[in-house]
């Protein structure tokens, strides 16, 4: 029987990478006087690592070795990268509050009616724990962190996505097993965490995530859909539904096989 809902953060709630966390990263870069700029087409390839400070650090070790931008903290780069980090969660925060980055279609209304039906929900991201409370209460509801039972974020676990932790951590906190929940992601390292914690998942694909590899998932769609606009279904069986709702998973849950 279908239990939980767990849901990925970042692409999956809202499209919250391409117009929040980048432009919030290069306002930090400004303001600490770097050179750095992340273009689009660039933030496409460091989504490949996971987590805000983890990409920071990668981009620093990409620069020439006599480059030391954090010269001002005598050498100690965590230090450097925790205070730009802090930075760019501050002006993340200000374009989150100026409501310009909605939640996705069917994200909302798919939560009332698990809450509505008794599912019981979670929240499985690499992003920090203050930019998961943001984006919930700007983009969903001022109430919404308490819809869930688990929100497990950032540096809780030792290793980020795509390793399997962050689902382990909630499947243990829930006291569930994998095969009672589905997960809904939006990208090949989420759904690679949810898989190796043997747990099936949705991914509904953004701009960043679309060509990616999604075979090992359940069911590949543009979005989870409303009443009055429908999903497109890129990979799976949806029937005849238009828009996925907690019917839907519980059939798709039904059919699936554990897959551990
Ligand atoms: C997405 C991430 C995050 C965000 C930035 O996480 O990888 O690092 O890009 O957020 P998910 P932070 O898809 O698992 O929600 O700066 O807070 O890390
Ligand atoms: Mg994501």
């Amino acid at each position: 029987m279908l239990q939980a809902l767990i849901f990925d953060v970042d692409g999956t709630l809202a499209d919250t990478e391409r117009d929040g966390h980048r432009i919030a990263f290069n306002q930090a870069f400004a303001a600490a006087g770097l050179p750095w700029n992340w273009t689009d087409s660039q933030y496409a390839k460091l989504l490949a690592i996971a987590g805000g400070k983890e990409r920071i650090r990668f981009y620093r070790n990409q620069e020439p070795p006599d480059f030391r931008p954090e010269g001002a903290f005598a050498g100690d780069l965590t230090a450097f990268i925790a205070q730009l980090h802090a930075s760019k969660n501050q002006y993340y925060s200000h374009l989150m509050a100026a409501g310009k980055i909605p939640a996705r279609p069917g994200v909302r209304r798919l939560l009332q009616e698990a809450r509505q039906q008794g599912i019981r929900l979670a929240i499985a991201t690499t992003s920090s724990p203050e930019n998961v409370m943001t984006l919930l209460t700007t983009a969903l509801a001022p109430d919404s962190p308490d819809w869930f039972e688990v929100i497990a974020a950032g540096d809780i676990v030792p290793a980020k996505k795509p390793a399997p932790d962050i689902y382990h951590y909630v499947l243990q906190k829930m006291q569930l097993q994998p095969d009672a929940c589905l997960v809904i992601e939006d990208s090949q390292q989420g759904l690679q965490a949810a898989t190796q914690a043997g747990l099936k998942t949705v991914v509904t694909v953004n701009g960043y995530t679309r060509d990616q590899d999604f075979a090992k998932a359940a069911l590949v769609l543009d979005h989870l859909g409303e009443p009055d606009l429908p999903f497109r279904a890129i990979a799976g069986n949806i029937d005849a539904a238009t828009y996925f709702d907690i019917a839907l998973a519980r059939t798709l849950h039904a059919k699936l096989a554990p897959c551990f």
